[in-house]
């Protein structure tokens, strides 16, 4: 761990020089570099604050228990920020574990909880749920996987939404397609949230994008640049992903988005359970999570 207070960060390298860091604020994976550490995968804002002072505008974002803006009413949910609290607040780092496979390809994976008891007295008031959050982030080689083990400890049930609002760098938007969502349902929230069907086998992005496709019968999204293959997110027990480009005006409204015109040089494609709600009853468990491989 490095830095201290809000801006403590835990750095992983291995040996062939990839790299991953992360913040306790939010457990947010700022950097993953592959290729030797020459690659950078992920979008990191020049304004992000770094600070704990909000969530971090790019990189992975953990959203949990709410998607989005907070359900009006009939959910527990109904008084939390945007994205819920788990993306701002502060993650205890609960150790790291690498190992050695048989092909002496090395991994580390690094651990972060988030406990009810050690979450910010607004967050306890607006979600006065007890849970416990587990999330695993494994660098490897040539991807990233993160996990988030969502446990209920109290003594009701409760009902959640996860995200991993994932901030993936591309060269040029216009270049970019997205398959592995063909024939899927999904809400356009750029369209008045109206339903709509993926009828083109690849998702292109000339606009505003920010669709929650639902249901997705493949595992894999491929993130393709050129028509050459960049980025396979592969969901794991998640069914549902975000894909959301803000383009120029939303770009630029957005103060701790820079440089504005950084549109052109992100997407996010962000796996998780937000249509409909995750219910778990007392002690029980779920495991959700993306194995991020980098193609280059
Ligand atoms: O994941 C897409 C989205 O829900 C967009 O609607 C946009 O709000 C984005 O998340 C960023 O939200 P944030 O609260 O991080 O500004």
């Amino acid at each position: 761990i490095t830095g201290s207070g809000a801006s403590s960060k835990v750095t992983a390298t291995l040996p062939s020089g990839e790299s991953v860091e992360i913040l306790l604020y939010g457990a947010t994976v700022i950097s993953w570099k592959s290729n030797g550490g020459k690659t950078e995968n992920l979008w990191l804002s020049e304004k992000a604050a770094l600070d704990g002072s909000k969530a971090v505008r790019g990189g992975i974002p953990v959203v949990f228990p709410v998607f989005g803006p907070p359900p009006k009413s009939g959910h527990a949910t109904s008084s939390l920020p945007q994205h819920g609290f788990a993306r701002t607040s502060r993650w205890e780092f609960l150790g790291k574990a690498t190992s050695e496979d048989a092909l002496d390809s090395s991994s580390v994976k690094l651990d972060f909880g988030l406990y009810s008891s050690n979450v910010s007295p607004e967050a306890r008031k607006a979600w006065p749920l007890d849970f416990g959050l587990v999330y695993s982030v494994t660098l490897a080689k040539d991807s990233l996987q993160t996990v988030v083990n969502v446990r209920n400890e109290g003594e009701s049930s409760f009902e959640f939404q996860m995200l991993l609002h994932t901030y993936l760098k591309v060269k040029d938007i216009s270049k970019v397609s997205i398959n592995g969502l063909l024939g899927v349902e999904y809400v356009d929230k750029v369209l008045d949230a109206s339903t709509h069907k993926q009828s083109d086998p690849s998702v292109t992005i000339t606009g505003e994008v920010d669709r929650i496709y639902a249901s997705i019968p493949q595992t894999t999204t491929t993130v393709l640049e050129d028509g050459t293959p960049r980025f396979d997110v592969v969901r794991d027990n998640l069914q549902d992903t975000v894909v959301w480009n803000p383009w120029k005006e939303k770009a630029a409204s957005m103060a701790d988005f820079s440089p504005d015109g950084a549109f052109t040089e992100m997407v996010c494609v962000e796996v998780g359970a937000v249509k409909g709600w995750q219910k778990l009853e007392k002690g029980e468990v779920f495991e959700g999570g993306q194995t991020i491989k980098s193609l280059l």
